[in-house]
């Protein structure tokens, strides 16, 4: 991921990456800070299109995350916005306050250039979320513009991927050791 090995100086003053950084934070998780994004339409959640998506609400499945993040003792926040530039500025705001995002970019998956270049930019560890099977759906669903910079990707389970996304959120140190 770009700008993970930019160097930083430690607390002796030596050099130090923002992968190393990231490791020896993320190794207790009780102290690891996880953002979530939520795109466009996300804010309908519950209120339309429950054959698809669920009855549930985002807030229902904010609290579900949280009571989770308690249980692991990691903290949580989550956000949702109708636009692209407010994504774009939380995932920069990232940088120093998060250790992991979890993102449902939703429509901006398959389109957004600009969320694509800011995860690539941080350097963050972000995890790439989804309620429906976006594989399974029409093809331009199929194709996923932050895939390449994300750690992986959850898909189809619902209400439950975030649930996912945050347990692999916490195991991130995996993926990018
Ligand atoms: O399955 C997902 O989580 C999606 O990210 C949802 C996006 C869609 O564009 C992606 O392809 C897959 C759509 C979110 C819209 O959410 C609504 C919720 C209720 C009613 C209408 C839309």
């Amino acid at each position: 991921m770009a700008g993970c090995l930019a160097p930083r100086l430690n607390k002796k003053g030596k050099n130090k990456t923002h992968r190393q950084g990231w490791i020896e934070k993320i190794e207790c998780a009780s102290l690891m800070k996880i953002l979530f994004l939520n795109g466009p339409n996300l804010n309908l959640l519950g209120r339309r299109e429950p054959k698809i998506y669920g009855h549930k609400t985002l807030k229902d499945i904010e609290a579900t995350v949280k009571k989770r993040a308690k249980q692991l003792g990691c903290i949580v926040d989550f956000h949702q916005s109708n636009h692209e530039g407010d994504l774009v500025n939380w995932i920069q705001d990232a940088q120093d306050n998060y250790d992991v995002i979890v993102i449902n970019a939703a429509a901006y998956t398959h389109t957004s250039v600009a969320l694509r270049d800011a995860i690539a930019a941080v350097g963050i560890p972000a995890i790439e979320i989804h309620l429906s099977n976006v594989h399974s759906r029409e093809e331009f669903r199929h194709r996923s513009l932050i895939a390449p910079v994300c750690c992986g990707q959850i898909s189809g389970f619902g209400a439950f991927s975030y649930v996912l996304g945050l347990e692999a959120a916490v195991n991130v140190i995996e993926c990018i050791k």
